[in-house]
């Protein structure tokens, strides 16, 4: 593969936070702004089960108790994206990496096409507001994950247990900045937005 075309002007950026905190909400508003390919892992995972294909079988098992899909499977996804992206800008990662595992495994894809993450925008959403958001999104969006509060409360569960673990990994290199999750999708956008195009400005 050859990512390295776009390597002077590509930027990668990690949009970080819980279940619900408005990652993929917030990541088609970015990508629309700032031209990067969107990588969803939630949104690969879905695709799989809706074709039934064998990856997808074993993942619903795990997403339909509010479980992390093994990290085999997702960094062997995300793989296999990037290489089917040569051309791409840059990378909006949405809830990819949610182990620590699974962001040294992409540290060193991205490194081997002599690219990096530039930065992590962490979402910051109280727990209560995140039960919410998931229930009354699953009135209507047919996600058996979103379904139940007793799910939605195992993914933040799961979410505290192995994720938070990838700010502080990412904070190491201070690439990490929290943004306050909660006020209207306009606001937190402008948030998000500033920090992206500051950080892209110390890059040129
Ligand atoms: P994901 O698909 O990543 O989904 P998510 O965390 O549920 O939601 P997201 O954060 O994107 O939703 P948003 O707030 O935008 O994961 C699903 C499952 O897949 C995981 O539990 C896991 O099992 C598996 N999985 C995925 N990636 C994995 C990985 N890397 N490793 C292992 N397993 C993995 O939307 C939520 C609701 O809030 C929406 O209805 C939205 O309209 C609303 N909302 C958003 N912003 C709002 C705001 N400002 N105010 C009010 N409402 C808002």
């Amino acid at each position: 593969m050859s990512l390295t075309q776009g390597y002077s002007i590509m930027f990668n950026i990690i949009l970080f936070g819980p279940p619900g905190s408005g990652k993929g909400t917030q990541s088609e508003k970015l990508i629309a702004k700032y031209g990067l390919k969107h990588l969803s892992t939630g949104d690969l995972l879905r695709s799989e089960i809706a074709a039934s294909t064998p990856l997808g079988l074993e993942a619903k098992n795990f997403m339909d108790k509010g479980q992390l899909v093994p990290d085999e499977v997702v960094i062997g996804m995300i793989s296999s994206a990037l290489e089917a992206n040569p051309q791409a800008q840059g990378f909006l990662f949405d809830g990819f990496p949610r182990t620590e595992a699974q962001a040294e495994a992409l540290d060193k894809l991205l490194k081997l096409n002599q690219t990096e993450i530039h930065v992590v925008l962490a979402l910051d959403v109280s727990d209560e507001e995140l039960v919410k958001r998931l229930l009354n999104r699953g009135l209507t969006s047919g996600r058996s994950d979103d379904a139940d509060e007793k799910v939605i409360r195992a993914r933040i569960a799961e979410y505290n247990l192995k994720t938070a673990a990838v700010a502080a990994y990412y904070k190491k290199f201070d690439k990490v900045v929290h943004i306050k999750g909660e006020g209207t999708l306009d606001e937190i956008f402008q948030l998000l937005s500033n920090e992206v195009n500051g950080r892209m400005a110390e890059k040129v």
